[in-house]
């Protein structure tokens, strides 16, 4: 059973948006009577604001035992047709007040409306039964959708509460976007699962953070980001930091939280940040336990449930534990989605004898610790904690009249992790402006995806085979 409290709900709190909120008894009641409405479908897509209704619907959707397909409310045209055709979703849920985009096409939208009630919730689905589709993207081409089964949820959730102690009594605050692993599955299903409560901001704020760790909140999910601006402003108020060190849990994740960061939050809070690490196809694989210790740098020891083991270069498993000898990650075990939709032919390269290749690299310590050093593919991103694929932005760019050329890289950067460059030879006799080509990559695929800086070329960088030698353009 996928939320246990809503098959016995009382009127303690369960979703929280500023003034707005659910307790148990009326999300039981509102995920009964979307439950109704979806009942019988295959998929249906959420238009994932961060608003309760967002919330409300996708809790429906998976009581109805229906795959959910979350979109990001800001995804351009080329994106928002991309997933449209690729998920079929019968019915669109969204808050009230819903502008539909042009690409939406003939999918019937269905506003969600809190004060609808229904009665009972229909009997659990099967547990490998699709329950989300989060699309993500990979190095080429555009995004995959990863259909994660009830399974992977239910199993991952109970080892991260384990891990965490995270019960029933903790109140989460986050401002993480519902359409990811991170905001939705953790920072979302986890509380409603647990029987918990979640805080959600709407949009990141270190005072808003900080007011909830001082007050009601117990925990904080976030990325990296939030965590540079938590310590940026924490340096010019203390009083943010002060608050902040109330809470009992402090995790980060989806990007590697530099070591230098852990440290400012340490220092400004006297809180030590966990970290852990995960995947859309894996949720979460590792972690710092609540118990454990939480040291810079370092991703813990596998969930339970989770088998992890590195790999060399040859396909050999590296069984020293020396925090120097590196290896891919590769995991199996109940946490893992059951395949990319509509992709037989990438669901059948992402694996090897039932090992799921992450294309991440890493070191494995005496006590077990994993510690993320890079990444296989230099054609991934991280920007934010966003996964972004270079070559989706480079075929975007492509079509602009003014690009004749294009590559883009990630450059190391203090707020966002990496962020995105765009190295550009216009087309003869062509002039464009920074802002145009940005906004062009807003527009048609998400504006997290644009460039943040566009830098003019007269020719790339290519070896003698004609390939383009990023390399190179990253010292030029
Ligand atoms: C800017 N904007 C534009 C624009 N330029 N809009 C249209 N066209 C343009 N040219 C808008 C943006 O949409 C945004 O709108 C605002 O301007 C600011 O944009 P930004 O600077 O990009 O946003 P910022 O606030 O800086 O974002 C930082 C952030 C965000 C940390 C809040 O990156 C974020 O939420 N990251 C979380 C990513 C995440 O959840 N990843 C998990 C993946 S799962 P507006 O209206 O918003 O202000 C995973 C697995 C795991 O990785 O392990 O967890
Ligand atoms: P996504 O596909 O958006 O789910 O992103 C997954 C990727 O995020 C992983 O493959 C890692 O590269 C990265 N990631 C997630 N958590 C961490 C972490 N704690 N440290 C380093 N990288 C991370």
């Amino acid at each position: 059973m996928l939320f246990p409290k809503l098959r016995q709900p009382d009127d303690q709190e369960a979703l929280r948006f500023g003034a707005r909120a659910l307790n148990y008894q009326e999300l039981a009641e509102v995920a009964a009577a979307i439950a109704e409405r979806v009942a019988g479908r295959e998929r249906i897509a959420v238009w994932a604001t961060n608003e309760l209704e967002t919330c409300a619907a996708v809790i429906g959707g998976l009581c109805a035992g229906v795959a959910v397909v979350p979109i990001n409310p800001k995804v351009g045209e080329r994106e928002l047709a991309h997933i449209l055709g690729d998920s079929r979703p019968e019915l669109l849920l969204a808050a009230p007040g819903f502008q539909a985009p042009e690409g939406l096409g003939d999918v019937p939208v269905h506003e969600v409306d809190l004060s609808v009630r229904g009665g009972e919730l229909p009997p659990e689905a099967d547990e490998e039964a699709p329950a989300l589709i989060v699309y993500t993207s990979g190095t080429t081409g555009p995004p995959k959708g990863v259909v994660l089964p009830r399974r992977a949820i239910r199993a991952n959730l109970d080892a991260l509460a384990e891990a965490w102690e995270w019960t029933a009594r903790d109140v989460l605050v986050h401002a993480l976007p519902l359409f990811h692993v991170h905001g939705l599955i953790l920072g979302t299903l986890g509380p409603v699962r647990l029987g918990g409560a979640v805080h959600h901001l709407g949009r990141f704020s270190s005072a808003a953070i900080a007011a909830e760790l001082a007050g009601p909140a117990t925990m904080m999910f976030g990325v990296p980001t939030m965590y540079h601006r938590l310590a940026e402003d924490a340096e010019r108020d203390p009083a943010i930091g002060e608050k902040v060190g109330q809470a009992r849990l402090l995790v980060s994740g989806s990007a590697a939280l530099p070591a230098v960061e852990h440290e400012r939050i340490e220092r400004l809070t006297g809180q030590r940040v966990v970290e852990r690490y995960g995947m859309s196809e894996t949720i979460m694989n590792c972690g710092v336990r609540a118990d454990g210790d939480r040291r810079p740098g370092y991703v813990g020891r596998p969930f339970a449930g989770v088998e992890l083991k590195l790999v060399d270069e040859q396909g050999e498993e590296i069984t020293v534990s020396d925090d120097e000898t590196v290896g891919e990650i590769w995991v199996r075990g109940s946490n893992l989605f059951s395949g990319y939709l509509n992709r037989p032919d990438a669901t059948a390269a992402a694996f090897t004898d039932g090992w799921f290749r992450t294309g991440d690299v890493a070191t494995r310590a005496p006590d077990g610790y994993i510690r993320i050093v890079g990444r296989k593919a230099t054609d991934i991103i991280k920007s934010g904690g966003y996964k972004i694929g270079a070559g989706e932005i480079e075929n975007c760019l492509l079509e602009h009249p003014a690009v004749a050329e294009v590559a883009v890289t990630g450059e190391p950067d203090p707020d966002l992790g990496e962020r995105i460059v765009a190295w550009v030879v216009r087309a003869p006799g062509r002039e464009v402006d920074e802002q145009e080509l940005v906004d062009h990559v807003a527009r048609l695929l998400t504006p997290h995806k644009r460039p943040r800086e566009v830098r003019y070329l007269d020719a790339l960088p290519r070896n003698e085979m004609g390939k383009v030698q990023k390399k190179a353009l990253q010292h030029a």
